[in-house]
């Protein structure tokens, strides 16, 4: 299993010296925003990683193995190519085995770090229970990753296209806690506040870092959802989030879109409805987020 690993030489080293290391991934790259908006943003949340004094590790998949810490022409290539397979927990063995490429969502970002020994990753918003779900079934692998994996996941919440009172439910079923970063409120990715709680707040990334490494060192096994709200002046003003929001759902419920595909789709249709507001409203939650990982890492890397 370990020959699958293909680690760059940064973060090798960073790993052999205990030093602060920030999984990122790369479905936001080929299937979150536009391209080449997506090669630019994650190129840019890497600057911001090692601005916080951490490594960054951006993950993808192809030629058979985990490239764990993408270089620049690599990364170029994953967002030019036409078939980029999106990983989550269930297609990756057999996307691994036939040599195909394939961008990793939060789930599978999550098994490649936690199997690489990186216990903090940044993203945008994870995924959750879809509206409809009733009807659908559809609930992100992010969920089952969450429950499954020890790494902690900093993101702007969920993304606001779900069902976000029962992400929030089922987070708490699957035991992984949400640790607010100087908010009572779980994120709703383009706005600050949802109405919904978070089960702990804390002020400052070195108190919260503390309760992460309690739930590490406890054997707890599940994830830590690190919740960082988009700053303040960045989020996507209240009337437009809402028009779009309603016109993106109800375009993907006349289209029938499922699966896979209703993420990418709900996105893009955002994109087109704001006139690419809520691709800067993404972009800025991303980069907030890679910033408070790095810390959160250098926080919880132990010191010589
Ligand atoms: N965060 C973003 N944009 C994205 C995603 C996260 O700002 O596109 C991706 C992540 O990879 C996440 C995925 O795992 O969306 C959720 O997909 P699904 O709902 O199909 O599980
Ligand atoms: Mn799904």
């Amino acid at each position: 299993m370990k020959e699958r690993f293909v680690l760059n030489n940064d973060v090798d080293r960073a790993l052999a010296g205990n030093r602060a290391i920030v999984a990122l991934e790369t479905t936001v790259v080929t299937h979150g925003l536009p391209h080449p908006q997506g090669v630019e943003a994650a190129l840019l949340l890497e600057d911001d990683v090692r601005q916080g004094g951490a490594v960054p590790a951006t993950i993808g998949v192809w030629g058979g193995e985990i490239h764990v810490g993408i270089t620049r022409a690599e990364l170029e290539a994953l967002a030019a190519a036409k078939d980029v397979t999106k990983l989550n927990l269930s297609n990756f063995a057999a996307t691994l085995a036939a040599g195909r490429p394939g961008s990793t969502t939060v789930a599978a970002t999550m098994f490649a770090a936690h199997h690489a020994g990186i216990p903090v990753f940044a993203t945008g918003g994870i995924g959750g229970v879809h509206r409809e779900s009733q009807d659908s079934g559809d609930v992100s692998a992010d969920l089952t990753a969450l429950s499954r994996l020890p790494v902690a996941v900093v993101c702007a919440g969920a993304k606001a296209i779900l069902d976000l009172p029962r992400t929030v439910e089922m987070l708490e079923t699957l035991g992984v806690p949400v640790f607010g970063l100087r908010t009572k409120e779980f994120p709703a990715f383009y706005r600050r506040e949802s109405g919904l709680p978070v089960d702990h707040t804390f002020d400052t990334i070195e108190e919260m870092a503390a309760a992460v490494s309690a739930h590490f060192a406890i054997g707890m096994g599940t994830g830590v959802l690190v919740a960082n709200p988009i700053p303040e002046d960045e989020q996507m003003p209240l009337a437009l989030y809402t028009r779009a929001l309603g016109e993106a759902l109800a375009a993907a419920r006349t289209e029938g879109v499922r699966g896979r595909a209703v993420t990418p789709f709900l996105l893009d249709r955002m994109r087109q409805v704001t006139g690419g507001e809520s691709v800067r409203a993404n972009l800025a939650l991303l980069r907030n987020n890679a910033r408070v990982a790095a810390k959160l890492a250098v926080a919880l890397s132990p010191r010589d």
